[in-house]
């Protein structure tokens, strides 16, 4: 399981719009975004390139911190 730190998360629907951003990337599984301490966490079921991952948050109106 890998955890990332989320930023710009605000409310249940921004929690729902990161899972769904992580859910669409083929090859990750078991997403769990929690707003209170602004993570993420997903299983890989292949190694992804973490760029991927930021692009996919991003794109979602959010951003990976480090
Ligand atoms: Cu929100």
């Amino acid at each position: 399981m890998k955890t990332i730190k989320i930023k710009g998360m605000s409310c249940q629907h921004c929690v729902m719009a990161v899972a769904r951003a992580l859910n669409a990337i083929d090859g990750i599984e078991n997403v769990q975004v929690d707003l209170k301490t602004e993570t993420a966490s997903y299983d890989e079921t292949r190694p992804l390139d973490m760029e991927l991952i930021k692009d996919a948050i991003k794109k979602a109106g959010y951003d990976v911190a480090g």
